[in-house]
């Protein structure tokens, strides 16, 4: 690729794929021998690994990613070593809505239900496949699989529970060294197809000036709020309290452009985000590639029995505003936060289990 423009970097190779196209989710669609292959692993697997949503599950079913469909396979190890594209969709995953129930009214709710646990193994079994996954002693009580879904009362939250405030765009707990590499999203509920927003810093064009100033250590990262407030609630004396505080009061600077220099990775949580003081030069800067983001964003509803994959390195997401319903039919997703290399992310401060990190 070339530019006529010298000012602008636009020489940023494009990782496999063709010149100058856009870096568009991967897809995947699960044919019906593969949704067969799907329901004997959920089957087969039963209660013998425990709930999927417990951390010793995946202690337990160190190999259980092999009952996932060859196909599939193959196609999230490509995403995983090619790095060519940011983002992914597998489709076709069963959901039946109806024996899923009403949508809870609260995480609290959600965790103790087991309905969706076909959804759960399999989104499980691709983490697995993709690395290891883990959860937050901050975040509904350590879950390793979270629950997205509106919750009255946080309508105007920068959260997964919001829905009148947009989501703005984030890297995963950008704030946290230890943050996942992917991010994935099972969808079991969504009438009104609101979407999920997911841009990759493959397709962002920025002046050399610009990408030079990202890369420095001139920005600051807070936590966000939802960390330390369900961490306050549940465990006030939880020693990394006072670690997370000092990451809210004192946090360390740290560059939004890193890794390869021709391929950067991301980190950006703009709402919970500053510059130095004083420093214009990084502020703009950071505004400058805002406005690409949002200029190469893309809206990906995901549907019921649907998986997105974000690539918390590659690509910031967010979700589009929407008006919560609170009467059972809300949207309601799966997530699950994966590692690419848990032992990168111990810190010390886990109390229960490794795999449950602060
Ligand atoms: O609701 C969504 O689509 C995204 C939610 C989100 O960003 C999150 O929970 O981290
Ligand atoms: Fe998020």
């Amino acid at each position: 690729m070339t530019t006529m423009n010298p000012t602008v970097d636009a020489s940023l190779p494009d990782a496999g794929r063709a010149p100058g196209t856009p870096d568009a989710p991967a897809e995947y669609l699960l044919d019906a021998d593969e949704v067969s292959e799907l329901r004997a692993a959920a089957e087969k697997l039963g209660e013998v690994y425990g709930a999927p949503s417990l951390p010793e599950f995946y202690d337990r079913a160190l190999t259980a990613e092999e009952l996932l469909p060859a196909g599939l396979r193959t196609f999230l190890l490509e995403y995983r070593r090619s790095e060519r594209n940011a983002s992914c969709l597998v489709h076709g995953f069963p959901v039946d809505g109806g024996a899923l129930g009403p949508t809870p009214g609260h995480w609290r709710e959600a965790i103790h239900g087991r309905t969706a646990r076909d959804q759960e193994v399999w989104l499980a079994l691709c983490g697995l496949l993709l690395g290891d996954p883990f959860g937050w002693a901050t975040l509904q009580e350590g879950r390793i699989i979270q629950n997205i879904l509106p919750i009255h009362g946080d309508e105007d939250r920068q959260s997964g529970y919001g829905s009148e405030a947009l989501l703005e765009f984030h890297t995963e707990d950008g704030f946290h060294p230890n943050r996942c590499d992917y991010l994935l999203l099972m969808g079991l509920r969504n009438p009104d197809a609101v979407p999920t927003i997911v841009a990759s810093v493959n397709d962002v064009r920025l002046a050399g000036a610009d990408r030079a100033v990202l890369a420095e250590d001139r920005f600051l990262i807070r936590p966000d709020t939802e960390h330390i407030r369900q961490l306050e609630t549940s465990a006030p004396g939880h020693p990394a309290l006072p670690r997370l505080r000092a990451m809210a009061g004192r946090p360390a600077p740290t560059a939004v452009l890193f890794g390869d220099r021709l391929s950067p990775y991301l980190r950006i949580d703009r709402p919970f985000m500053d510059t130095l003081p004083g420093d214009t030069r990084a502020e703009a800067a950071l505004d400058r590639l805002m406005a690409e983001l949002h200029r190469v964003q893309r809206d990906v509803a995901v549907a019921p029995g649907s998986l997105l994959i974000v690539d918390n390195y590659r690509a910031v997401h967010g979700r589009r505003s929407f008006t919560a319903r609170y009467d059972g039919t809300d949207r309601w997703l799966k997530k699950l936060t994966v590692s690419r290399n848990l032992r990168r992310n111990l810190s010390g401060y886990a109390l229960d289990h490794p795999r449950v990190i602060v």
